[in-house]
């Protein structure tokens, strides 16, 4: 049994398809982040960085539990531990790896920064908006090019790539994207939103509650380490 540590965000999705992709059993455990579950002492211990996603696997190496954060490392250690949704020949291996690197250091940041200055900046952050707009633009279009040479990010097969890219996509809408021009994209998409366990995944994601709809300025605040929570 394999515990998650979740709650509804793309870097978390990401590892709920991935556990139905490769029908492992797993089980939710909530860390609001918005309530500030995040900063405990006991997840702390598991997580030092105090984010979200953090598994413990039950039968980790040698039947022992591990620990394992970063969704990307998550992603690693569950295509290891399966043997599966990764190639293991090193040239493809590598060429996957590639377009992982470019979702965890590129997709990621920048796709959450656009969302923070378009829904929680103060006012006058037109900058920071423009660029992280521009951004989010050019990755788009990277991410079409690929496409259109490939049928999956990480070659000809379905791999963790997908599915740690997918749900960073599922919100083009509200990055102000449309797939009019992106039509690889958009066969790319539909073809993983049609996995059966894409579809358990969503499902799941859906039933998992929050108290963001309600957040407090003091929760945001928390939350962005900003106002009382800033370090000058
Ligand atoms: N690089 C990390 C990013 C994880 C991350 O940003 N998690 C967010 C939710 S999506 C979080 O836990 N934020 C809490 C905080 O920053 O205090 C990963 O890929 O796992």
């Amino acid at each position: 049994m394999i515990d998650l540590y979740a709650l509804t965000s793309p870097n978390v999705q990401k590892i709920i398809v991935a556990l139905e992709e490769f029908a492992l059993p797993y089980n939710i455990i909530s860390v609001d982040v918005w309530k500030g579950d995040q900063f405990t002492p006991e997840f702390l211990k598991l997580n030092p960085n105090g984010k979200i996603p953090v598994i413990v696997d039950h039968d980790g190496p040698g039947g022992k539990p591990f620990t394992v954060f970063e969704s990307g490392a998550i992603l690693l250690y569950l295509a290891e531990k399966t043997g599966r949704f990764m190639p293991t020949d090193m040239a493809r291996k590598y060429e996957a790896m590639q377009w992982l690197m470019i979702q965890l250091t590129g997709i990621g940041p920048i796709f959450g920064q656009w969302t923070h200055f378009k829904l929680f900046a103060p006012p006058g952050s037109d900058y920071s908006m423009a660029r992280f707009q521009t951004q989010v633009r050019r990755l788009y279009d990277l991410l079409e090019q690929r496409l259109a040479q490939s049928a999956y990010l990480g070659g000809p097969d379905y791999t963790i790539v997908d599915m740690a890219t997918w749900p960073w996509t599922r919100n083009h809408a509200a990055q102000d994207v449309t797939f009019d021009k992106l039509p690889n994209l958009a066969r790319w998409f539909d073809a993983i939103a049609q996995r059966p366990a894409v579809a358990r995944a969503v499902a799941k994601v859906a039933t998992i509650t929050s108290v963001r709809e309600t957040a407090t300025d003091d929760n945001k605040d928390r939350y962005f380490a900003r106002g009382s929570y800033a370090r000058p």
